[in-house]
């Protein structure tokens, strides 16, 4: 049954009760489980003594304070929609306490309360060795008039529950004290019982000659069926430890292999990503929250890190590991690279996976993926970020480390389409590197200040061409990998990815194939197209790791 939209949850339970099949209930004991009952498809949700008790690491015996339950009831009431009905124990004293309870829980806004004829303080049904005691049917009967006579509005529930088979007192013990609870206005009668079989709360079911509602919790006798029991009479099934009960294993297995192993990657296959807790806890509800109701502030840029491609020339260094998993000085570029964005608040990263990309850890970054990289470029890696590319937009190499400054000086440019440039290029003499065959490098309109005194310029310079085919001699400057766009800036690039996409990728783009065009043509590409590029320079704080004499300088340079 779909609720329906600001139904009041006591009248939902109403509806499911009077159904023409089962309405099926599970425990939770906080607003996490809860949220996993209403999204396993349960009718509501048991706020469970059982569960709520383990949760806090105590046994089920009234150790936990009716504050405390009702404190954790209003969780799950909070983080769910369907209706919750509480496990209220005793009712956590006598018929005066009973009362106090009814009216704090009614107004949380919980559906149901069920009260249980046991003695306060009481012990949990199925511990065996100790002491079971019931109040008199004539207490629990007054109880739940109390209860009754406390509720405001009139479908909220009254569940009265009995003991009577639990505590072994026999089958005409548990009928007398159903018949009594219900004549004392109890909305329904939840019949526990231990045993291993159905077959006592068959027998009850059977013989139970009212037409008040029954509720069975089939713990221990597991094997019967939803619709066997309401076909026996009971309009709710409560599942009532459950979940609690598989989450158990599931910590100790992952928990267990990451003490074994002394790293947390040890358990990845037994743990979640947290990108589904945020899911499950409503962090892009926040998220829509905070953009409607808070003061807007400057616009949030998103990182795209291109990281799909394969690395032929560092091969042999990294054959099982994409380029920037490789872990230099125990960190891998991609975790430098997170860090280095963190620090100027791009938080919102997606990565462009493709090669090997099941190797990358699922946890603190989104990812798309290019399953073509191994015939496309960067183009189309950032196509495949299509969704992404939406406002203010960092776009990095998956191979160049950089520190925080360069972020900064990008991310300082007022102009739509920025990139930053190296300006130390200029001083190196030419062959020092001779393993850089072609670096991208970029032409600029106006020529730098030459000398050998020199401070970065704030003012953004305008590129006129962007390409490996420069020569030393041509150059201003050499194109670091990253490039910054405003949400105007964004767009523009969007409409060229949509365009090369719309023709199959056929046409040529800043001198080369839209398919396997990189950055440098797609910048080229928005030069040629009259759009303003902007330089933004740097000098030096980057580093690229693309072959072996790189990877020995980062090795040098960098810190761990
Ligand atoms: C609970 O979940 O706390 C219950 C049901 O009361 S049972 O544990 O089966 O008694
Ligand atoms: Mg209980």
């Amino acid at each position: 049954m779909e609720p329906v939209k600001n139904e009041r949850r006591t009248s939902t339970l109403r509806k499911l009760i009077a159904a023409d099949r089962p309405c099926l209930i599970a425990g939770a004991h906080d607003g996490l489980s809860a949220r996993i009952v209403e999204e396993a498809g349960f009718d509501g949700i048991w706020a469970s003594g059982f569960e709520i008790s383990a949760a806090h690491g105590v046994p089920d015996a009234n150790i936990l304070t009716m504050s405390e339950n009702l404190d954790t009831a209003r969780f799950i009431q909070g983080a769910s929609t369907i209706p919750v009905v509480a496990d209220c124990d005793t009712g956590y004293g006598n018929a005066v306490n009973a009362i106090r309870t009814v009216q704090d829980y009614e107004a949380a806004g919980i559906a149901a309360v069920c009260i249980e004829d046991n003695i306060f303080p009481k012990r949990c049904s199925f511990y065996s060795g100790v002491k079971r005691e019931l109040v008199s049917l004539e207490e629990h009967a007054g109880k739940i008039r109390a209860c009754k006579d406390a509720r405001r509005d009139e479908d909220f529930i009254v569940i009265a529950r009995t003991e009577a088979l639990i505590a072994g007192w026999g089958m005409a013990e548990a009928l007398e004290r159903g018949m009594a609870y219900a004549e004392a206005g109890a909305d329904m009668i939840l019949i526990h019982s231990k045993s291993k079989t159905p077959d006592e709360i068959l027998e009850f079911c059977s013989r139970w000659d009212s037409p008040v509602p029954l509720v069975t919790v089939p713990t221990t006798y597991a094997m019967v069926t939803a619709t066997e029991l309401f076909d026996a009479g009971s309009r709710i099934v409560i599942y009532a430890n459950h979940g609690l009960r598989s989450s158990i294993p599931a910590m100790q297995e992952a928990l267990g292999k990451i003490r074994k192993a002394e790293r947390a990657n040890a358990a990845d296959a037994h743990i979640v990503p947290l990108t589904e807790v945020y899911r499950l806890v409503g962090v892009p509800e926040m998220k829509a929250e905070e953009a409607a109701f808070m003061p807007k502030g400057e616009a949030p840029t998103r990182g795209v890190i291109l990281a799909a491609g394969a690395h032929p020339s560092l091969a042999d260094l990294v054959a099982e590991t994409p380029k920037c998993l490789m872990e230099i000085k125990g960190r891998t570029i991609l975790d430098r690279q997170i860090e280095a964005l963190g620090q100027k608040g791009i938080n919102d990263v997606v990565v462009v996976r493709g090669y090997l990309k099941d190797k990358f850890p699922h946890d603190f970054v989104r990812y798309v993926d290019n399953d073509d990289y191994a015939t496309t470029g960067e183009l189309c890696s950032l196509h495949a970020a299509k969704t992404e590319l939406d406002g203010n937009v960092l776009i990095t190499y998956g191979d160049i480390v950089f520190d925080h400054t360069c972020v900064d000086r990008l991310q300082r440019s007022d102009r739509d389409i920025s990139l930053l440039v190296d300006r130390s290029i200029r001083d190196e003499p030419e062959g020092l590197r001779p393993e850089i065959s072609a670096p991208d490098l970029v032409v600029e309109k106006d020529a730098p200040a030459e000398g050998r005194r020199y401070i970065p310029s704030r003012a953004p310079g305008t590129a006129t061409r962007v390409s490996g085919d420069i020569t030393r001699d041509e150059a201003h400057a050499e194109f670091v990998g990253m490039l910054k766009l405003s949400a105007a800036g964004t767009a523009k690039v969007r409409a060229i990815l949509d365009e090369m996409a719309a023709t199959g990728w056929e046409k040529t783009i800043g001198g080369a194939s839209a398919k396997t065009a990189g950055l440098t043509h797609l910048l080229q590409e928005l030069i040629d197209r009259g759009e303003d590029v902007a330089t933004v320079e740097t000098y030096k704080g980057w580093l690229e790791i693309d072959s072996k004499e790189d990877l020995k300088l980062a090795l040098r340079v960098l810190e761990p």
